[in-house]
């Protein structure tokens, strides 16, 4: 064995893998033991053997987006992100309240979320009371381009899984915003065997200045997983500033006396609408 190096796992289809090699090319992988299950994202070691590309080791993984199944449990989406790009659009109009759903999954793992409102040549998307809260929001058209040059800005040298409601255009903005989007894709969707992963394992791609995007099917089914209250209200930025403030620690900010929370928004400190958001998604969760 020689050559060894590190890659980064472009496409994982069951044992078989696409690689980046630091060059930027892409080859084939195999894992070297039956332990090895690599996902999309991860940062490997790898060696050369006389059989191909063998990976010898998985990185420690950071930044893991899950797929939650109430049967299978939960799998790894991607691996190693830093940032979700949350891609919203007039048509199909968006409810703030699936945006706060998808800003509670980015804060809770910790990624930091970007708003994309798409679709700007036909309409806006009402963000304002994102900004307020200290949101990144990003108006563009992945039709006209408008807008695209500071979201690749914004995506320099990042890690960053796009997220949004089906239609809303993720696909178009990765084709828009990924220069040789179309040699990738196919060399991907050949490494793939056309099988049954195709339509649904992630996809990553190098962004022109460094970092890369993650285009993935499985982020359809992205949802928050069962957890009680007092940590779902961690992923609502504003209200961190009263948590712990409770009498109960373990306060469900719903009908709880001396609530630190419903305190802040009687006050106009927090907004309705976001808090009773929180109350919804977390009566669903519990
Ligand atoms: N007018 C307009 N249509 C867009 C834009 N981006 C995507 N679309 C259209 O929206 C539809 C869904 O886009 P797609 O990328 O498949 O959405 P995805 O399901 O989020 O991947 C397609 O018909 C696109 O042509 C845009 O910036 N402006
Ligand atoms: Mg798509
Ligand atoms: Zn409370």
């Amino acid at each position: 064995m020689d050559n060894a190096g590190t890659a980064v796992v472009a496409a994982a289809y069951g044992r078989r893998m696409l690689l980046e090699l630091p060059d930027g090319r892409l080859v084939q992988g195999f894992p070297q033991q039956r332990g090895i299950r690599t996902v999309c994202g991860d940062r490997v070691d790898i060696a050369t053997t006389g059989g191909g590309i063998v990976v010898t080791r998985i990185h420690p993984r950071r930044g893991v987006l899950w797929r939650h199944d109430e049967r299978r449990g939960r799998r790894p989406v991607a691996a190693n992100l830093d940032t979700m790009a949350i891609v919203a659009a007039p048509e199909p109009p968006v409810a703030p309240e699936q945006i706060d759903r998808y800003l509670a999954i980015a804060e809770l793992l910790e990624l930091r979320p970007l708003l994309v409102a798409n679709k700007c040549d036909i309409g806006p998307v009402a963000t304002d009371e994102f900004l307020a809260l200290g949101y990144e929001v990003h108006a563009v058209s992945a039709h006209t381009g408008a807008g695209l040059e500071r979201l690749a800005g914004a995506l320099r040298g990042r890690q960053a899984i796009l997220s949004g409601l089906s239609g809303v255009g993720k696909s178009a903005l990765v084709t828009a915003l990924i220069p040789d989007y179309e040699a990738r894709s196919s060399a991907l969707s050949a490494a793939s065997g056309e099988g049954r992963h195709t339509t649904t394992a992630a996809r990553l791609y190098p962004l022109p200045h460094g970092g890369h995007l993650i285009d993935s099917p499985g982020v359809r089914d992205i949802r928050l997983w069962p957890m009680p209250p007092s940590e779902l209200a961690r992923g609502f930025r504003e209200f961190r500033p009263w948590l712990g403030r409770c009498r109960f620690r373990d306060c469900r900010h719903d009908r709880e006396p001396d609530c630190a929370l419903r305190a802040a928004v009687a006050r106009g400190d927090v907004s309705d609408r976001r808090y009773r958001s929180f109350l919804a998604l977390a009566g669903r969760l519990a």
